[in-house]
């Protein structure tokens, strides 16, 4: 092979390696399929993306060169051409060049990042608080001045399908895994902040689209921020590892123009005053059978499961339980106090008094727990606020 079919070579192997880093950037708009980063929907998420696009065409750039440099020398300078190897062993100014070149290489990366960095952390000025709490297995998020509140928990379609020899294809589950009772609602151009921090084990908050991630740590208040872009549904998940159900507690964020998210959070305030009225209202038999049986099925099933028959050996059975039939005092504080250093934990935290006396009130009348006990929500808001 001549030198001229070698040179002709090297150069097609460039070309392809350069042909290749433009065709992943024009992979969207050719094939639908985005093979680079995702550009998300956020302030934020714009920030990492040209972030990561200036590195990797630094990257990109300095791989050409390297490995052109290097398959040149090995293809034109190989032993069969007659070459032979040099025989010095150091060479200052060498040295030197291939010490500052990569320096200011660095110092040139350096200096984008760190702004990245700092964007990325200033939660000043937010428009909005919203406090997330994560708990096995659901999230609660609190809107602070706003005093609107509630659970998100997985959706019950997703949660039927999930359960062991359910007879349900996930398949036929829209967004599976990725759907909730009550997603977060948000404005969109509005800069909202976040207090992440979990009641029980460590959780994640993460939603891909905004383009960050948090843990959410008992003790600890983690903040974060966002600001939309785009109106739309957003999903995301518990990205923690280490537990059971984390996958079973995924994050969806309905982002709204400012007008339909203030007429939003009027109505939610609205329902919680409406709420905090009929806590004192003396309520029937049948209206809290009826409300305990969802409160139930969204945050007792998992563990002592639809039927009450618990899962043994960890979850005992509510259906015939000691506690369940036995005196109500010492049921209602298990339930609003839950057992320390068990999964069953304190749901005082985390649902309303109407909410847990409806909860109370069907298991000791549900699954043969014939004891006629009737909860009502003010005897539970009474033993809370001692
Ligand atoms: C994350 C799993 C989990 C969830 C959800 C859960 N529990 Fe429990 N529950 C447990 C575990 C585990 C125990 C046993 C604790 C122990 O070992 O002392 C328990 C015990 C109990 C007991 C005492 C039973 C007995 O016989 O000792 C009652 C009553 C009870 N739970 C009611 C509820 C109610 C009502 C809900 C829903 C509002 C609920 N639990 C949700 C895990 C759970
Ligand atoms: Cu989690």
């Amino acid at each position: 092979m001549n030198r001229a079919n070698t040179v002709i070579i090297t150069l097609a192997v460039l070309a392809a390696v350069a042909a290749a880093f433009w065709l992943l950037l024009a992979a969207p708009a050719l094939t639908g399929n985005e093979i680079n980063m995702p550009v998300g929907v956020t302030a934020q998420s714009a920030i990492h993306y040209e972030l990561h696009m200036v590195i990797l065409k630094i990257c990109v750039v300095i791989g050409v060169l390297v490995f052109g440099a290097m398959f040149t020398s090995i293809v034109l300078h190989r032993k069969s051409r007659g070459h032979r190897p040099a025989e010095f062993s150091h060479n200052t100014s060498a040295e030197i060049v291939w010490t500052i070149i990569p320096v200011l290489i660095l110092i040139s990366m350096a200096i984008p990042a760190t702004t990245a960095l700092v964007k990325m952390e200033d939660a000043s000025g937010a428009d909005l608080t919203i406090k997330v709490t994560g708990f096995q297995w659901k999230w609660k998020y609190e809107y602070l001045d706003e005093e609107v509140a509630f659970i998100s928990a997985l959706s019950a379609d997703s949660n039927a399908a999930r359960q062991l020899r359910s007879g349900i294809d996930p398949a036929t589950v829209d967004n599976y895994l990725l759907d909730v009772d009550h997603p977060l609602v948000l404005p969109v151009g509005k800069k909202v902040r976040f207090l992440i921090t979990a009641d029980d084990v460590i959780h994640a908050w993460w939603v891909p689209d905004f383009g960050w991630k948090r843990d959410a740590i008992p003790g600890f208040v983690n903040e974060a921020w966002t600001l939309i872009e785009q109106p739309g549904t957003y999903r995301g998940q518990c990205a923690e590892l280490c537990g059971k159900d984390h996958g079973f507690m995924p994050i969806v964020v309905e982002a709204l123009p400012e007008p339909e998210f203030q007429a939003w959070l009027a109505a939610q305030k609205t329902r919680s005053q409406a709420e905090a009225q009929t806590v004192a209202s003396e309520w029937t038999t049948d209206r809290l059978l009826e409300r305990g049986r969802a409160v139930y099925a969204t945050h007792c099933a998992t563990c002592h499961q639809e039927d009450g028959g618990g899962l043994a050996p960890a979850f005992p059975a509510l259906a015939g339980s000691p506690v369940s039939t036995g005196p109500l005092q010492e049921n209602i504080r298990v339930v609003l106090e839950g057992r320390e250093g068990t999964a069953m934990q304190a749901f005082g935290d985390l649902l309303s008094a109407t909410d847990i006396a409806a909860a109370l009130t069907y298991t000791r009348n549900a699954f043969g727990n014939d004891t006629g006990d009737v909860v009502q929500p003010r005897t539970i808001a009474e033993t809370t606020q001692h």
